[in-house]
């Protein structure tokens, strides 16, 4: 598929919506909802749709990059009034009614809102998340080059690891090494908590220096043409406790169950349960968090959540973590996370990094 037929079939999406609404237009103000339905990757930016046209009001910083990365949208430069020419190109595009991301912030939305005057407007978010949450080919590949650059970054640092470096020693060699390979940013603030602090689900990687016995939570991922990789291990640092090890195998158990459990038709939830079963069986529910994984994709967080209780049904093309985790308070935390993908007969797993990892 070629970039204009990429958008054009994802605007048919937003297009069938307005259709069932009964609206004649729709615009979108998010930096992710604007990269996925003309390849504007600006920060500033209001994308209007309507029935057969697209146009874009931005800034002077990005008249020139919206040309290049857009196809079939008319780019408009606002100046100190941006609201108001924003109003001004609904008018002037015949839309009466229209659907709006609900993310936009009070602060923007009462202005405009005035501005737009009998203009309806609706909200919507879930539709427009539910269109991102089944990848297509160039999707997938993007996705498969983020979690390449992450896991030969990850790679290379283990041989550099030892007892005695900090948390932060470990994020920073991390970082300046999957840069190497290519990232072109983190997907957010990686993780590392070694020992107790292990058990702080997102432990800031601090001047704690790593001793020996400690489990090392390691969770980071990076983006790749704006899609986001997401990885963790837990590295096992000399000589671990029985118990502690015992907790480490209990989580690998939960996830192998858990991918064993994905495939075209399955709900969200049963995924969530089958890893659940062990914790449940081991009385150690208690220790684990409420949802299992996420979509990834644009954001590092989308749909499908998997989650307890979550019915969406899994469909072929989706991409989401599988992340189940151990947590004892003052006492050490285990998480394991690879990204999968649902394939037509069965799932994928992305990630090729080994589970379990010896340091020194
Ligand atoms: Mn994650």
């Amino acid at each position: 598929m070629d970039r204009r037929e990429t958008f054009e079939k994802r605007l048919r999406g937003v297009r069938a919506y307005m259709k069932e609404h009964k609206l004649d237009g729709a615009m979108f103000t998010s930096y992710e909802n604007r990269r996925y339905y003309c390849g504007f990757t600006g920060s500033n930016g209001y994308l209007i749709i309507t029935e057969d046209r697209a146009a874009m009001v931005t800034d002077k910083r990005y008249t020139t990059q919206a040309q290049q990365q857009t196809v079939d949208v008319e780019i408009i430069e606002h100046a100190a009034n941006r609201l108001q020419l924003v109003a001004e190109t609904v008018r002037r595009m015949g839309i009466t009614s229209m659907v709006m991301e609900s993310c936009m912030t009070v602060d923007e939305y009462f202005p405009l809102k005035e501005k737009l005057g009998d203009i309806r407007v609706v909200f919507e978010q879930e539709y427009f998340l539910e269109q991102r949450m089944v990848k297509d080919e160039e999707e997938i590949a993007c996705t498969r080059e983020a979690i390449r650059c992450a896991e030969a970054g990850f790679d290379k640092l283990l041989p550099k690891l030892r007892i005695g470096m900090t948390e932060k020693d470990v994020a920073d060699e991390l970082h300046y090494l999957v840069s190497k390979e290519g990232a072109e940013a983190l997907s957010f603030g990686t993780i590392v908590g070694s020992g107790a602090r292990g058990a702080l689900a997102h432990a800031f990687p601090t001047n704690k220096v790593i001793e020996d016995g400690d489990m090392v939570v390691v969770d980071f991922g990076v983006m790749k043409d704006g899609y986001c990789s997401d990885m963790t291990r837990t590295l096992l640092f000399g000589n671990v406790s029985e118990a502690h090890k015992r907790i480490f195998d209990l989580v690998q158990e939960s996830q192998d169950l858990a991918i064993a459990a994905i495939r075209p038709g399955v709900l969200a939830r049963d995924v969530e349960d089958a890893h659940r079963a062990v914790y449940l069986r081991e009385g150690l529910d208690d220790y684990a968090l409420r949802g299992l994984g996420h979509g990834i994709g644009l954001q590092i967080h989308e749909c499908p959540r998997i989650v307890i209780g979550n019915e969406t049904v899994l469909r072929p093309g989706m991409i989401f973590t599988v992340e189940p985790g151990l947590y004892f308070p003052n006492d050490c935390g285990v998480r394991t996370e690879d990204d999968v993908l649902v394939t037509e007969d069965g799932v994928e797993n992305l990630s090729h990094t080994p589970h379990e990892i010896h340091i020194g």
